[in-house]
């Protein structure tokens, strides 16, 4: 049994521009060290890496009083992502997709919206990414990310690939959420999106949670895109991101979720984000995220 095809496009994003810390950016070639294709392979996909989106190396520092950190940039690779990832859709191929900072959520998410207008989106992270150039505190765009793809925030951002291609709030879940900010509890409460947050992970268990999540995201959609960031790990497990939280998903609860995604055969496509090898130990980051894409694959203890 595969996912929705057999074919995978791997296409690496070394963004670090939306999170403000080097590092963030050779994340994708991390993943790739711990031989993230050779385990896909074993699991019978075919697997064409596209190598890396560009991303401009000697751009200006930002000025002080921007509100939102090196915008012009974040646009352009994540407007390069979107024709990407549409155009490998478009060939029946399953985009893979390796942050890189959170900001890419945006560029990813459109393009696939190019094709699966309705769209449900399981976004695994610490953080929520709701806010928006009004809210936002630290003006990082990787915190900005899933509000973009909802169709809120900065109009430049939110233009990409289409004003219509957005999400409905009814069809996108967070999970493993334990740092949210003022303006992001209203914007969640607003929007009525389900955020199962560690409490009800400790509370429900990672079944029941994964049930209902799964039930939110595939009710009326054609398809469903994993957005994981790493810092929804408990630090232990995935040491090497930009802003680690404390009480964290488990290892043993985080592939769970995945062998539970990989046995509903609802996904479309996926990203890995936030793996900061220069703050990571012994590539543990990486190596955890290789793992979990295993299991979203359809990787088996037995
Ligand atoms: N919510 C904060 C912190 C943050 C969001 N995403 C990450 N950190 N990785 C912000 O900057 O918007
Ligand atoms: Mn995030
Ligand atoms: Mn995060």
């Amino acid at each position: 049994k595969a996912l929705k095809s057999n074919r995978i496009s791997m296409i690496g994003v070394p963004l670090q521009y939306g999170a403000d810390r080097i590092g963030v950016d050779m994340g994708p070639n991390a993943i790739r060290g711990s031989n993230v294709q050779a385990r896909l392979e074993s699991l019978g996909y075919q697997i064409h890496d596209l190598g890396d989106i560009h991303v401009n190396r000697t751009i200006e520092p930002y000025q002080t009083g921007e509100k939102l950190k090196y915008l012009k940039e974040i646009i352009s690779v994540n407007s390069q992502l979107c024709e990407k990832v549409s155009a490998e859709m478009g060939k029946g191929n399953f985009p893979l997709v390796l942050g890189g900072d959170h900001s890419i959520a945006i560029g990813t998410i459109k393009g696939v919206l190019q094709h699966v207008s309705r769209l449900g989106v399981i976004w695994f992270d610490a953080h929520t990414d709701v806010n928006t150039h009004e809210t936002t505190f630290s003006g990082n765009i990787h915190g900005m990310s899933l509000a973009v793809a909802l169709g809120f925030g900065h109009p430049d951002l939110v233009a990409i690939g289409g004003l219509e291609a957005k999400l409905r709030p009814e069809n996108v879940v967070i999970i493993g959420a334990r740092s949210i900010d003022r303006g992001e509890r209203t914007f969640l409460k607003e929007q009525g999106i389900r955020v199962f947050t560690m409490h009800d992970i400790d509370r429900f268990g990672m079944k029941q949670v994964m049930e209902e999540a799964l039930a939110i995201v595939t009710n009326g959609t054609d398809g469903v895109h994993l957005s994981l960031d790493l810092d929804g790990m408990d630090p232990n497990e995935a040491p090497g991101v930009g802003t680690p939280v404390s009480g964290g998903l488990s290892y043993r609860e985080s592939h769970f979720a995945m062998e539970m995604l990989y046995e509903r055969d609802c996904l479309v496509s996926a990203e890995f984000v936030e793996v900061n090898p220069m703050l990571d130990q012994n590539n543990k980051t990486a190596n955890t995220a290789v793992e979990l894409i295993g299991s979203v694959f359809g990787e088996r203890i037995l």
